[in-house]
C-alpha cells in the first residue's frame, strides 16, 4: 500500500513538489540540531565533504572578546553531513521518506546521490537564488531525482522558506529565472515556455515536515530576517537507474567509483530503498 494518496501523487506531477505532514518527532528533529552543531564545532566523527559558505567567504569572523561570528550574507552549505555524523546517515534511510520519494519517483529501487544541510543564520543569513537542481548535477542522468527537504526550524517567509515555480519541472532545462531585490523571479519571457506562468508559491512548515520536489523544479529562497535559524537538510534521492554521465563536473565527482556511462552506485552512493525500506548497515565512517 502507497502512504501518498492518488491526488499527493496528482498534485506532485502537476506541481512538481509536495509537503506531506510532519515526517520527524520533535525529538528526532532536536537530534539533528545536535548532529549539526557536532558537525559546525567538528566534534562529529568525520568530516562531510563540504562545509562552507554557499556565496564564498568565510563563515565567521571573531569579536575582539575573541567570540566567534557569523559573517553577513552567509548560508551554511554542508554537503555530505550523512558522512560525518550517524544522525544523519541513519536519516538517508528513513522508512516513510523514502517510500514516498520512491512513489513520486516511481521507481521501487532508490540510491542516495547526496545530501545537503543549508542554514540561514538569524538575521545574516542570505538568498538561495532561484536555479533547478539538475542543471548543477552535470554528471547524471536521467533527469529523474526527487529532493526531501526537511526542515529542522519553523520555516516562514521571515526566516527564508523555499519559494516553488509550480509546474516549472515540465519546462525541460530551461534558463533564465535570476532574482530581484524583492526575491521576486525576474526574467526573459522569450526564454520561458508559450503558455507557462512564472507564479511563485512560499512553502511554510513546521519543524520535521518534509517538502519533496523535482530536479527540474525552480525553486530558491531568501534572507533570513528574522531572529530565528533557519535549517534544512535536503536529500537527493536517485532511482537506482541513474547513471554517471559526465558532461561537467560536479563537488563530490571524485566519491565515484564507476566509468562513464555505467549505473551510479558504491561506497557513497548508499542504496536505502528497494522494494521496501532498507535497515541502515553499521555507519561506515566511525
Ligand atoms: O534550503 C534551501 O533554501 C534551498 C535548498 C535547495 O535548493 C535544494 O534542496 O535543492
Amino acid at each position: 500500500m502507497g502512504l501518498l494518496t492518488e491526488a499527493q501523487a496528482q498534485a506532485f506531477r502537476e506541481k512538481g513538489y509536495l509537503t506531506v505532514p510532519p515526517a520527524l518527532s520533535g525529538a528526532e528533529v532536536e537530534e539533528m540540531r545536535e548532529g549539526l552543531e557536532r558537525v559546525m564545532l567538528d566534534r562529529s566523527a568525520a568530516r562531510p565533504e563540504l562545509l562552507r559558505n554557499l556565496h564564498g567567504g568565510d563563515l565567521y569572523h571573531e569579536e575582539p572578546d575573541g567570540t566567534r561570528v557569523f559573517n553577513s550574507a552567509v548560508v551554511v552549505q554542508i554537503v555530505n553531513i550523512w558522512e560525518a555524523d550517524e544522525v544523519y546517515f541513519r536519516h538517508l534511510y528513513h522508512p516513510a521518506i523514502t517510500q514516498m520519494a520512491s512513489e513520486l519517483i516511481g521507481h521501487p529501487h532508490l540510491r542516495v546521490w547526496h545530501d545537503q544541510i543549508q542554514y540561514k543564520p538569524p538575521m545574516v543569513g542570505s538568498q538561495t537564488g532561484w536555479h533547478q537542481d539538475f542543471p548543477a548535477w552535470p554528471v547524471l542522468s536521467p533527469p529523474d531525482l526527487v529532493t526531501a527537504w526537511v526542515a529542522l526550524d519553523d520555516v516562514t517567509l521571515a526566516n527564508g522558506c523555499m519559494r516553488m515555480v509550480p509546474g516549472s519541472h515540465r519546462w525541460g532545462e530551461s534558463p533564465g529565472l535570476g532574482s530581484g531585490e524583492d526575491f521576486a523571479p525576474r526574467y526573459d519571457p522569450s526564454r520561458i515556455p508559450e503558455g507557462a506562468e512564472v507564479k511563485v508559491e512560499p512553502v511554510e512548515v513546521r519543524a520535521g515536515e518534509c517538502s519533496f520536489h523535482h530536479c527540474l523544479t525552480w525553486h530558491g529562497s531568501d534572507i533570513n530576517r528574522s531572529d530565528r535559524p533557519r535549517r534544512a537538510i535536503a536529500v537527493h534521492y536517485m532511482p537506482a537507474y541513474t547513471r554517471f554521465d559526465p558532461r561537467g563536473h560536479h563537488a563530490i565527482e571524485h566519491l565515484m567509483e564507476v566509468k562513464p556511462g555505467e549505473i551510479l552506485k558504491g561506497t557513497y552512493f548508499p542504496d536505502v530503498y528497494n522494494q521496501g525500506p532498507l535497515t541502515p548497515p553499521a555507519f561506515p565512517f566511525k
